[in-house]
């Protein structure tokens, strides 16, 4: 018989995993240093999540101008942002237009997942393998698999009878799905569901809104933008980035804000109201410095907001339902809205509690729950995503020894700053868990700081002609206890009931995914290993 022998495989130095917001640049920073990268992305195309999220009216909570690279003026100056905050058509050309001005697209493999990536200690390389059956070898893997890209199914029984269709938001079919006059059904009121049900609802048949547990969300102020809004800010690049990354989350205010104590009542309200007035993430965590940590602040805040969303549903009924009372606003991610509240004034839009009335299941017709039937066409889940670990657990990762980052991680995840875990040299992540780009930053400025820490990570190894960096054990343990910490007596810390936890396979609370020492703090530890030529991480 004869064997099959395995073509040798490619040899490059550095293996990227996925082509959105962080692979493309990474794939940018490490090719101006000369090094040979492939990338490896599942899509068709580039993007990431603004690849697969194309749901109506997905669209960033990011405002203007900070939902995009600052690495670049030829980006700043080219960019011809349209709303405060795009839509995802307009993020996505964005993401094309960089990709194209930089030469990336010839790096990237399309259509192609990596099913394994085994590191083989004597040769000090990771031996790639994609799901086409290829392999390749690489001195470095980079994981940009995104934190929020393996999708969450909630496997209601019978689902499988349904003679409708069956869609989750974040696997939007490209060719659009046509909903007018269908009765839909959508499960799930974060901020993916709130996009989407605020979006179809004038246009579908009847709405049936699915919620489990309903959300504090603040109405996005979205004008479009001017010529002179974009030639204000091009010349502020620089400068906004370097407050950026002092900042505490990712974005430049103009003002510092107060404890709340410091301010008398009046004044209290009034600066709430300002502070609401901008319509954006603002108000999380940007009207009290103490926003984060005040039980009495978060109280105050949370009661004011819930008076805004009271004031615009007319059936006192439904906005009992639609307004939370058991958890404090901000320690979930506060969506943003536009007219998300008076989707539920309308005739055809019905609010279905799944706290009161959980689902039984799923026949032929549609969504049956304590209540009753719901007959359906189209069954739409906004579940949001098995987060942080997800689209790294779904490759088959071995590192020194053979150990499995999977099994690990199903013991007890663990990472060092978020962007190397011990046991797995030469392996690097982005917005993986217990860094802020984990959770808690505006995307960009986290990204770039992230993969700037890993190409001069990766820059440093290959100059020192060292074969390769790992974090030590202890170091590992003491950022695990860092974050631990300064992240557990947050309110978001004290709020289990988000996808800021992880969880265990059976639904146990696990480590909160989510670093809350600001990525201000967080840039600094970064940078304090890479100036000390990475004290704490084992070279060899
Ligand atoms: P999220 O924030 O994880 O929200 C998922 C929503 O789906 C949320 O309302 C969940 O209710 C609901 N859900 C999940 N599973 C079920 C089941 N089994 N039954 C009923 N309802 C369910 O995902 P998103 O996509 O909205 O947002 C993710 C992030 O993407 C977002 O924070 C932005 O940063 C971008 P729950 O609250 O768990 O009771």
């Amino acid at each position: 018989m004869q064997v099959m022998q395995r073509a040798k495989p490619d040899e490059v130095d550095v293996v990227i995993v996925g082509a959105g917001l962080n692979g493309l640049y990474q794939t940018y920073c490490l090719k101006e240093k000369g090094l040979s990268v492939r990338t490896i992305e599942a899509a068709p195309d580039i993007g990431g999540v603004w690849y697969w999220n194309r749901y109506p009216g997905a669209r960033v909570d990011s405002h203007f101008p900070f939902y995009q690279y600052f690495f670049s003026q030829d980006l700043w100056d080219e960019a011809g942002w349209q709303e405060r905050f795009p839509a995802q058509p307009e993020i996505e050309r964005y993401f094309h237009g960089m990709c194209d001005r930089f030469g990336l697209r010839d790096l990237i493999t399309f259509d192609t997942r990596v099913e394994r990536a085994e590191w083989q200690h004597g040769d000090a390389r990771w031996l790639i393998t994609t799901d086409k059956g290829n392999q390749i070898s690489a001195r470095f893997i980079v994981l940009s698999t995104g934190g929020l890209s393996n999708p969450k199914t909630p496997n209601f029984p019978g689902e499988e009878r349904f003679a409708g269709l069956v869609c989750h938001t974040s696997r939007w079919p490209r060719e659009g799905v046509d909903l007018a006059g269908k009765r839909v059904g959508v499960v799930g009121t974060a901020a993916t569901g709130i996009q989407v049900i605020q979006t179809i609802a004038p246009t579908v048949g009847h709405l049936t809104v699915f919620q489990r547990t309903p959300n504090y969300a603040v109405a996005m102020r979205n004008p479009a933008l001017t010529e002179d809004d974009l030639a204000a800010v091009r010349p502020t690049r620089a400068d906004l980035r370097d407050r950026a990354h002092r900042s505490f989350g990712g974005f430049v205010y103009d003002d510092e804000p107060p404890l709340f104590d410091d301010l008398s009542p009046a004044e209290r309200l009034e600066r709430l109201e300002f502070i609401w007035a901008d319509g954006s993430l603002r108000m999380w965590g940007g009207a009290f410095a103490d926003g984060f940590t005040s039980p009495v602040a978060a109280a105050y805040v949370s009661e004011f907001v819930r008076g805004k969303i009271r004031a615009r549903i007319i059936d006192p009924a439904v906005a009992d339902g639609l307004i939370p009372i058991d958890y404090e606003f901000g320690s979930r991610r506060v969506p943003l809205e536009r007219g998300y509240y008076e989707t539920f004034n309308r005739d055809n839009v019905t609010l279905v509690d799944l706290r009161n009335t959980p689902v039984i299941g799923i026949d032929e017709t549609g969504m049956v729950t304590t209540a009753g039937r719901h007959n359906l066409d189209v069954i739409i889940y906004a579940t949001g995503f098995d987060a942080g670990v997800g689209a790294i657990n779904a490759i088959d990762i071995r590192g020194r020894d053979g150990r499995s980052l999977r099994e690990q991680w199903a013991r007890s995840v663990t990472t060092t700053i978020g962007m190397q875990v011990h046991g797995f040299p030469n392996m690097f992540m982005t917005m993986a868990p217990f860094a802020p780009a984990s959770a808690l930053c505006n995307m960009p400025i986290c990204a770039e700081q992230q993969v700037n820490w890993i190409s001069e990570a990766i820059g440093f190894v290959v100059a020192g002609g060292q074969r390769a960096i790992e974090p030590s054990a202890e170091t590992e343990q003491a950022w695990m206890q860092h974050h631990q910490e300064v992240s557990e007596p947050t309110i978001i810390g004290q709020n289990s009931n988000s996808w800021y936890r992880l969880r265990t396979a059976d639904g146990q609370n696990r480590e909160l995914l989510a670093y809350l020492g600001g990525i201000d703090h967080y840039r600094t530890v970064c940078d304090a290993y890479r100036n000390s030529n990475y004290a704490g991480f084992e070279l060899a």
